[in-house]
């Protein structure tokens, strides 16, 4: 059952142990296709996560600014989001629209994501989802004013968290990993992939 946080829904352990190690083998086949990289934000910073896309769209970033590719930086166009990532979508969204983009980020060592809204995407009424895979993390969701107050949330690998309604421009973010909380990576660390509807 989903418990609601600020108006996301969470579905704890949605993802059994054998469906997140059929995600992980799927997700090999799309880094090797498009390797990891980890973008420049527009302050000229590497971010901590690494990552890639798969989808019509890629999130990318450089001195630019923040925005969706339709080729990832070696020119090539991203592989197709795996069969059984979209079967998550639709069982909690619905078949009506798929998305756009499959946003793979790997968190090693000390990587984490500084509070952000996301609101690259066109039409914001569509929802985000997310799903963890591998070690835990701290997660931290306030509200759409930056600086407001926090709750702090540990992700576990094969949560599911779908981030609608009011949630969807609240601030969010990664405040550290926990090593060794999973045996799902053989060489640890976390994955996050994140759904989106971009255009
Ligand atoms: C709340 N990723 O890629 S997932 C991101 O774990 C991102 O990698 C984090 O934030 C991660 O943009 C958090 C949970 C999440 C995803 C999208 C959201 C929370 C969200 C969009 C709106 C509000
Ligand atoms: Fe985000």
């Amino acid at each position: 059952a989903a418990l609601d946080l600020r108006g996301a829904a969470y579905f704890p352990g949605f993802l059994d142990p054998a469906a997140q190690a059929a995600l992980v083998e799927d997700l090999r086949r799309v880094v090797a296709e498009a390797p990891l990289f980890s973008p420049t934000t527009r302050f000229g910073g590497k971010m901590t996560v690494r990552m890639t896309s798969a989808g019509r769209y890629g999130w990318y970033s450089d001195r630019r600014g923040y925005r969706y590719e339709a080729l990832h930086p070696s020119g090539r166009p991203w592989p197709a989001i795996p069969e059984r990532v979209l079967s998550v979508w639709k069982e909690l969204v619905g078949p009506a629209r798929l998305p756009d983009c499959c946003l793979v980020n790997l968190y090693e060592g000390n990587a984490r994501m500084g509070l952000h809204q996301d609101r690259d995407e066109a039409d914001l009424s569509w929802p985000v989802l997310s799903i963890s895979l591998g070690d835990e993390a701290l997660f931290r969701i306030g509200g759409t004013e930056r600086g407001g107050p926090t709750e702090s949330l540990r992700l576990r690998s094969g949560d599911v968290l779908i981030l609608a309604g009011a949630s969807r421009l609240a601030y969010h973010g990664i405040d550290r990993i926990y090593p060794g909380t999973s045996g799902l990576l053989p060489r640890g660390g976390r994955i996050n992939l994140t759904l989106r509807v971009v255009d």
